[in-house]
């Protein structure tokens, strides 16, 4: 019985392989490694302890697990222009609680991207002080915070810089914090922390989302904007193994604020081997990156144009619709005819297009929930980093118009999907170009 389970497990691998290589895979938060991030990431790192600094480890044995981290520290400082980096947090959202432990009091106030807006849960209170819903977001359930909204331009997509400087006034945060799940454009660092400043609030940026873009040179560059702190994960616009980061410019009070935060606040273990994979992944943005990111930026663009002239509505048409990897879809007015972002998102994966349905800032108000909300988000790293360009952005939104103007059946779809795939089936930008789904 045992082994027909083990059989069974490495069956459903085996199938999953297969069905992302018939796939578009489009999912914003999504990215594909290399194979030497992936021999990194299943090697002898990933049975072994060493809690601490490196160094000053608390276990034996650490000898090379040592050299491998500092190099990572030392990548990370120079990808991203920061004098300091700790790369033990093992998530986003880990990044993001040692963050919270090392500039808030429990229970103080923090200021933050509003969640139906495109904030990330990690930012979130236990409550929504608007609707008084439990929604049980990190900040507010795990430290306790007081998290108030910053103020949300639905138009233009961004932080209303005027309003959301009102209310830090009004408010008096710890902590600022910049940066969410629904990022087409740069925040207003530079103007709100100037404002965050003037009442003592630290500031920070969650860069999961942009963190490529922005180690390649794109988008805007947060601690040189007035972020002291910048956390992020690295599976995202950054193509690593899932993992998490927090950098800044000093001082060492800071640093070493972080580094209690991370060990022993928030982590035992740290799982090693992502560290190199990290490693890995930053040495290969540093080379590759500028271009890679480039066309990520470029590739977003283009789908949005090709979804808007095949008879679809990506937002910010007016700002060019993006300047970041994501595209963000209103499909409400398809719900007669077609349905809504639930709909569509299980329509398309029936294609093997794979996309999120995502809340517009609007849909609470319009009274529709995350189960079946107005929107979609698209990102492009990853069929970039499969070698894609804009002339493949148009033929993506030929299938969507396919399938969800023209309503043809998804399942007769597929099979063009899955030969468009065949195309893309390498991981490129790295130094030995990898066969991206194969499974051994
Ligand atoms: N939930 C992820 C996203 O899709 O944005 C981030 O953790």
């Amino acid at each position: 019985m045992s082994k027909q389970i083990v059989d069974k497990i490495n069956n459903l691998i085996k199938q999953h392989h297969e069905f992302f290589s018939r796939a578009i895979p489009l999912i914003a938060s999504e990215n594909i490694t290399s194979k030497a991030c992936r021999m990194a990431t299943i090697c002898d790192f990933q049975h072994r302890y060493a809690e601490g600094w490196p160094g000053k480890r608390v276990y034996a044995g650490c000898e090379y697990l040592d050299q491998v981290e500092l190099i990572c520290q030392d990548l990370a400082q120079k990808y991203w222009r920061a004098s300091f980096a700790d790369v033990r947090p093992i998530s986003g959202v880990v990044a993001n609680l040692a963050l919270y432990t090392a500039m808030t009091t429990p229970k103080g106030k923090m200021m933050a991207m509003p969640i139906p807006s495109g904030g990330h849960i990690s930012h979130a209170p236990k409550i929504a002080k608007q609707t008084g819903k439990e929604i049980n977001g990190t900040a507010g359930t795990v430290r306790g915070l007081d998290v108030e909204y910053l103020a949300f331009d639905q138009k233009e997509m961004n932080l209303n810089i005027d309003e959301s400087a009102k209310r830090i006034r009004a408010f008096k945060p710890e902590l600022v914090l910049f940066g969410g799940s629904v990022f087409l454009f740069p925040h207003p660092v530079k103007e709100l922390s100037a404002v965050a400043k003037e009442v003592g609030a630290h500031v920070a940026y969650d860069g999961a989302h942009v963190a490529g873009l922005i180690g390649s040179g794109y988008f805007q560059d947060p601690l040189r904007e007035g972020a002291e702190a910048f956390t992020l994960s690295t599976h995202k616009t950054f193509p690593g193994p899932q993992h998490g980061c927090i950098l800044t410019n000093g001082p060492d009070e800071l640093n070493e604020k972080v580094k209690s935060a991370c060990f022993p606040s928030m982590l035992s273990n740290h799982h090693l081997h992502n560290v190199a994979g990290f490693a890995i992944t930053l040495a290969e943005m540093m080379e590759f990156g500028k271009v890679y990111h480039g066309q990520v930026i470029k590739n977003a663009k283009a789908l949005a144009a090709a979804l808007a002239a095949a008879g679809f509505k990506p937002l910010c048409e007016h700002k060019g619709y993006t300047a970041s990897h994501q595209v963000v879809l209103d499909v409400t007015g398809l719900e007669k005819t077609f349905g809504l972002g639930a709909d569509i998102e299980k329509a398309l994966e029936k294609a093997a297009i794979i996309v999120n349905r995502n809340l517009l800032p609007w849909d609470a108000k319009e009274k529709r929930e995350y189960t079946n909300p107005g929107g979609l988000r698209l990102g492009t790293s990853e069929v970039t980093r499969l070698g894609m360009k804009e002339s493949d952005m148009k033929v993506i939104a030929d299938f969507f118009k396919k399938i969800i103007i023209d309503k043809k059946d998804p399942k007769t779809i597929a099979p063009d999907v899955a030969e468009f795939a065949k195309n893309f089936q390498t991981v490129k930008f790295c130094f030995e170009e990898t066969k991206a789904f194969q499974w051994y």
